[in-house]
């Protein structure tokens, strides 16, 4: 198998962001265009003789992409690939299997909960050994490889059949297709008390259903593994559940939006406990009849009642964290355990280090992402098993009275106090608005001109006083690498927190997101604190987008989705 070297040009563009290169299927389709980014991603960390593991959400062109991984991965002298069937492996299935078999990295091919299909979206994105994404010193790496790149390696072997579990070969290199879910399943059932729950679910099939939607993802295989052929489920309790190239034409976004299947079965079939995942199985929502949970508040109950979780009750909780933007209910919560915890910038490689290191057990983003250190990534289902665990573990304390989401959520709230919280997303807007809105709000700050200034909403008459203005810069405490520009926060005298961010995985035009947080202290009673998030976030948010300017800027009468 000879090495055949091909000449190409650079592309434009190949910056990996918040979590790889994501772009339309047909960028990627043009020729040379996924090669280069491959290359360049071996020329970045030094696979000679490593073992690599691809898989992904198994979305439109992945098939394709694997086999151009193979022959440039092989001509670059991988020794051996893991490759989960059929190409897939869920983004945290994925980080556990190279931290498992102790692969030097992986390839992950998706664009997470982007839509999939021709004409939509694609990505690649590279894990490092620890099983979390490339840091951002090797992603600038890559980037700056493919500026410059003007060839790259490839070998002609006939393409591995990848519908066959078992070993092969590519060229010089050995290639093991895995069972996509196995080792993931053997890894839930390490962390979580699956007996407690198969009881606690079994003992109420009629007044506790579960319903969970795999949007056409990835999870689905994972889902009816766990859910019903492990915990006996009643395979009604899985819908969508067939992994397609193109999420059915959906949205693999689990949230109250584009989640839009579940929350109508959830309704209608008056499910207690219902639960979606987005195409890549790393992010969840908790939905059930009358009942939603924001996934800040989501990390922190995990957070609160972690002793019930095997793993956490074995190893112990060591420090507690949270992306900027995402509420700061799971502060609370580390205040009062005597827990370290940490603010670190939006993306799930941030908290890879501080895991290492030991310092870190459970932690969270606002877009439904929410984890812990058994992986390096971000991981739906475990979400979704850890709430019934701790389900089933409250139901245990209190056998003569269900104990439903709800319950958990006034307990939460009554205890710590609530943080009202909402996202509002402007996907894409041009992007001079965009850089507008931010230089107003930089302008802002350079010159003190908002700080001190009351607002004062106009339909529910509340009052903000600004108390400051900075812009996010995060120093890693391991690595002590500096990340600045992480978003413009604004603080209020109450507490109360906007805070506007530019996405970093659109793969077209600009998205702004802006950020709205209050809080409500546990003695401002049971009315204050179980009220709708709307409502209770009305006047600041009309005060936000007073002060941004963000109609003038991206005019935009309304977000593309509030969550
Ligand atoms: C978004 C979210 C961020 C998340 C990232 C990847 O990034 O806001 O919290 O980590 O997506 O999630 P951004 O830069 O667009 O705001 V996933 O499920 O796409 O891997
Ligand atoms: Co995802």
């Amino acid at each position: 198998f000879p090495v055949k070297e091909i000449q190409t040009n650079p592309f434009e563009g190949q910056k990996p962001g918040t979590s790889g290169l994501r772009k339309r299927v047909k960028v990627f389709q043009q020729q040379h265009y996924t090669e280069n980014f491959i290359q360049a991603i071996l020329d970045s960390v030094d696979a000679k003789g490593a073992t690599l593991v691809i898989g992904g959400d198994g979305r439109y062109f992945s098939p394709e992409a694997v086999q151009t991984i193979l022959k440039i991965g092989s001509a670059n002298g991988v020794a051996k690939f893991i490759i989960g069937k059929d190409g897939i492996l869920s983004t945290p299935a994925a980080s556990n299997v190279i931290r498992k078999y102790k692969a030097y990295g992986g390839i992950l091919l998706t664009a997470s909960h982007n839509p999939g299909g021709p004409d939509n979206d694609f990505g690649i994105k590279y894990n490092v050994s620890n099983g979390g994404p490339a840091p951002e010193n090797v992603t600038n790496k890559m980037y700056e490889k493919t500026k410059t790149i003007t060839s790259y390696k490839i070998i002609e072997a006939p393409p591995v059949d990848l519908s066959k579990i078992g070993e092969a070969s590519y060229g010089p290199s050995k290639v093991s297709i895995i069972d996509s879910v196995a080792d993931y399943l053997i890894l839930l059932q390490e962390i979580f008390d699956f007996p407690l729950i198969k009881s606690f679910l079994n003992s109420h099939t009629d007044d506790y259903k579960v319903l969970f939607d795999g949007l056409h993802g990835v999870t689905g295989p994972y889902a009816s593994k766990i859910l019903v052929d492990t915990l006996g489920l009643p395979s009604s309790s899985v819908q969508n559940c067939v992994p397609l190239p193109d999420f059915g034409g959906g949205h693999p976004d689990p949230n109250l939006t584009y989640a839009h299947s579940l929350v109508e079965a959830v309704e209608k079939n008056n499910i207690a406990f219902g639960a979606a995942s987005d195409g890549d199985g790393d992010r969840n929502m908790i939905y059930g009849k009358g009942a939603f949970v924001t996934p800040s508040d989501s990390v922190a109950i995990i957070a609160h009642w972690a002793h019930v979780i095997p793993y956490f009750k074995k190893g112990g909780v060591k420090g507690l964290a949270r992306s900027m933007p995402t509420s700061k209910a799971i502060d609370l919560v580390a205040q009062k355990k005597g827990l370290e915890y940490f603010e670190v910038p939006t993306g799930w490689k941030f908290f890879g280090n501080l895991m290492d290191a030991g310092r870190l057990s459970i932690c969270g983003e606002e877009s439904f992402g929410t984890g812990s250190d058994h992986i390096r990534e971000k991981d739906g289902l475990w979400a979704i098993i850890a709430w019934l665990n701790i389900i089933a573990a409250a139901n245990a304390e209190s056998p003569n009275k269900l104990v439903g989401i709800n319950d958990l959520l006034t307990a939460h709230y009554k205890t710590y106090g609530r943080s009202y919280f909402s996202r509002y997303d402007y996907e894409e807007v041009p992007s001079e608005g965009a850089n507008d809105l931010v230089a107003h709000i930089n302008d802002a700050l350079k010159n003190n001109s908002l700080t001190n200034t009351t607002h004062t909403s106009s339909s529910t008459g509340g009052k903000f006083t600004i108390s400051g203005i900075y812009n996010f810069e995060y120093k890693d405490p391991i690595d002590h690498s500096v990340s600045s520009n992480q978003g413009q926060v604004i603080t209020f005298s109450d507490g109360s927190r906007v805070v506007f961010r530019l996405s970093g995985t659109g793969s077209q035009g600009a998205t702004v997101r802006m950020y709205v947080e209050r809080y409500v202290a546990p003695e401002a009673g049971a009315s204050e604190l179980n009220g709708d998030t709307a409502e209770g976030l009305k006047g600041l948010i009309e005060v936000a987008l007073e002060i941004s300017k963000l109609k003038h800027f991206l005019g935009r009468d309304k977000p593309t989705v509030i969550t």
